[in-house]
């Protein structure tokens, strides 16, 4: 179902990146949906950068311009290992914050203000735990803020969900019991209430891209689908709605050893797949992080990639609706020396 080919490095392929399933889609879309757009203000994207030479670091973009929102933030004076990131409004302000966590920390996580760039928040989400983790962000108690999520890989797809206003936990629950792979984390609404669904992903031999949504409570809402068949390797989810229907949607993106980096959309109604391309040359084999925020103001979200390990300099943007390019982070060769990891879940663990 891989429809086109993405260039990286050096993009030059700005061709409209269409799935098949277009004309079909846009048939189904109401008036209402294409023409009075809801206002998406969770519109940061958050990447880290690290090389092991110097300390790890995050950033801040903003979805429209990929501009900075807020200095380099250096988290963890001293860490110089993989950061995961994600992204979202914690305290209600309107501006998207940043949120990082270190690796092998016992899921250490900083929430940083997307105004001020002021620390909000400092906790440990698994103390002991000294693997990998991945980290996304839903409104899981209904109260309008954002609140963070995140997963720790090799143990039973173990998620938690930590209030962004106050740090309390919201949710705690083990999405895939026996399962000891990596699990990537995101969420969006699906079930129409004020509660966020949490999407949870998981990825490795034989699992071939599992993705299942959970409730708060850990009850299964809907078992999910397989995004990708036949591959054993970890997977990035992201949710929101891409293709305008007012349904949330499903974004997935293959890890390390996907030739191009594989993304697929999928339908929130019946999860059939709405997209389906290669961001990147088949030669890059990476991995991706997925994220879906409104780089068009639309209202509309859209889906942004970046490589896992390709900081800013991988991020490329695609119109939700038309499948166009719509933003790229820096585009050329030699400046992915550092890494990065997903906003909804960086696969690789950091590894
Ligand atoms: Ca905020
Ligand atoms: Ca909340
Ligand atoms: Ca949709
Ligand atoms: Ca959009």
């Amino acid at each position: 179902m891989i429809t086109t080919l993405r260039l990286w490095p050096n993009v030059t392929n700005t061709a409209s990146r269409r799935s098949p399933h277009t004309h079909a889609r846009l048939n189904l879309e109401t008036l209402e949906s294409r023409d009075v757009p809801a206002a998406i203000t969770d519109n940061g994207i958050a990447i880290a950068t690290y090389n092991g030479q110097v300390d790890s670091t995050a950033n801040l973009y903003d979805a429209l311009t990929t501009a900075e929102r807020i200095p380099t933030v250096t988290p963890f004076p001293g860490y110089r290992g993989a950061l995961v990131t994600a992204a979202g409004d914690v305290n209600g302000d309107g501006v998207t914050d940043l949120i990082v966590a270190a690796q092998n920390s016992s899921g250490h996580v900083k929430v940083f203000d997307g105004k001020t760039g002021a620390l909000l928040q400092s906790f440990l989400a698994f103390p002991g735990f000294m693997g990998t983790v991945n980290l996304g962000t839903a409104d899981v108690n209904g109260d309008g803020d954002q609140d963070i999520l995140i997963s720790a890989n090799g143990c039973n797809g173990a998620v938690k969900a930590i209030s962004g206003q106050n740090g309390s936990t919201l949710a705690s629950f083990l999405a895939f019991p026996g399962f000891l792979g990596n699990v990537s984390v995101s969420g969006a609404n699906f079930a129409g209430g004020a509660d966020d669904q949490i999407i949870v992903g998981a990825g490795g031999v034989g699992i071939n891209g599992r993705v299942a949504i959970f409730n708060a409570n850990g009850t299964v809402y809907n078992p999910g689908f397989f995004a990708f068949p036949g591959f054993n390797g970890a997977i990035s989810v992201a949710g929101g709605d891409v293709n305008g229907d007012g349904i949330s949607d499903i974004v997935v993106g293959a890890g390390p050893g996907a030739p191009g980096g594989a993304v697929k959309a999928f339908s929130g109604k019946d999860f059939s797949t709405i997209d389906s391309f290669l961001p990147y040359v088949s030669t890059v084999t990476n991995g991706v992080n997925v994220r879906v925020a409104d780089g068009n103001a639309d209202g509309v979200r859209d889906i942004f990639v970046w490589l896992q390990g390709g900081g800013y300099a991988s991020l490329v943007g695609f119109n939700g609706k038309t499948g166009q390019l719509l933003a790229q982070g820096g585009g050329g060769e030699g400046t992915n020396s550092g890494g990065d990891s997903g906003s909804s879940g960086d696969s690789g663990g950091g590894s």
